[in-house]
């Protein structure tokens, strides 16, 4: 019993003395204790949250710090890899340009050679143009030896005698057709110029009409080219207009020429002077 008086007195005691500490009522007492406390607590939380903190820090660090070293290490590696390339693309170029370098030589001794040729064949065309002009005069000096020659021959079925060149006809016609024939042979009825002439005409068998008549004025005998008798070789009794005879002609049977009809249908004899003899 007296052991819990003790108690009680002690109880009371430190009530008494918190009463002393706290303030003068007792729920004010009561906030203020727990209010000193929950001050406490706060500050062991705070440090607590640092200590957390601290230890959070320094399980991090490391592999923040890793990470950077790798980071720093796979920048050095990229670096690396980006040189390595420029060396290899440097490279690259080089021997394209050295292959360039070589190519434009080539080309250089090409062209020399592509030059050389073209002035030796621009020589041999100047020589081959020299000559071809040699050959084109000569050419046409031959070409010119050849037309001589040629107009001094006669057409085929023509016959020659001295500067001239005859046609007899197969067939007959009347005295202006057998010229027209003749004209579109680039002839003419035979004008006869000369006993020779006469003689020749002589060797033909065939009775022909001449380019003589006297169709513009009676009496008044002229060849086909408009000239004159200067030779004359008429038959005995001739001309003499016997029934109206105005156009010449041959026979073998009347040793000269007689006028005869010009309607008569007659073989005839054309007449054109080779080119030597115009
Ligand atoms: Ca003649
Ligand atoms: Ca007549
Ligand atoms: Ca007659």
């Amino acid at each position: 019993m007296g052991e819990n008086l003790d108690n009680s007195a002690m109880v009371t005691m430190e009530l008494e003395d918190t009463s002393k500490e706290c303030g003068p009522t007792r729920r004010e007492q009561l906030s203020s204790c727990v209010a000193k406390h929950g001050r406490a607590a706060a500050v062991c939380l705070g440090l607590l949250c640092l200590l957390l903190l601290a230890t959070v820090i320094s399980l991090v660090a490391p592999g923040d710090v890793k990470r950077t070293e790798n980071k720093r290490c796979y920048g050095a590696q990229e670096r690396e890899t980006y040189f390595y390339n420029l060396y290899r693309e440097r490279e690259l170029f080089h021997s394209i340009y050295n292959n360039l370098i070589n190519e434009r030589h080539q080309l250089q001794t090409s062209l020399n050679n592509l030059t050389e040729e073209r002035n030796q064949l621009q020589t041999s065309y100047n020589n081959m143009t020299q000559e071809k002009n040699q050959l084109q005069a000569e050419i046409e000096r031959l070409r010119g030896t050849i037309t001589e020659l040629t107009s001094q021959i006669c057409p085929d079925g023509w016959t020659k005698f001295s500067s001239s060149c005859y046609f007899i006809s197969s067939e007959s016609k009347n005295w202006e057709e057998s010229r027209q024939d003749c004209l579109r042979r680039g002839a003419d009825l035979m004008i006869i110029n000369s006993r020779e002439e006469q003689s020749f005409l002589n060797k033909f068998s065939d009775t022909l009409w001449i380019g003589l008549s006297d169709q513009e004025t009676e009496g008044e005998w002229r060849w086909v080219d408009g000239s004159g008798l200067n030779y004359r070789y008429w038959a005995k009794g001739q001309p003499d207009d016997y029934g109206g005879e105005d156009c010449g002609e041959v026979r073998p049977t009347r040793d000269g020429w007689n006028d005869f009809p010009c309607s008569e249908s007659l073989q005839w004899i054309c007449e054109k002077k080779t080119c030597s003899g115009v």
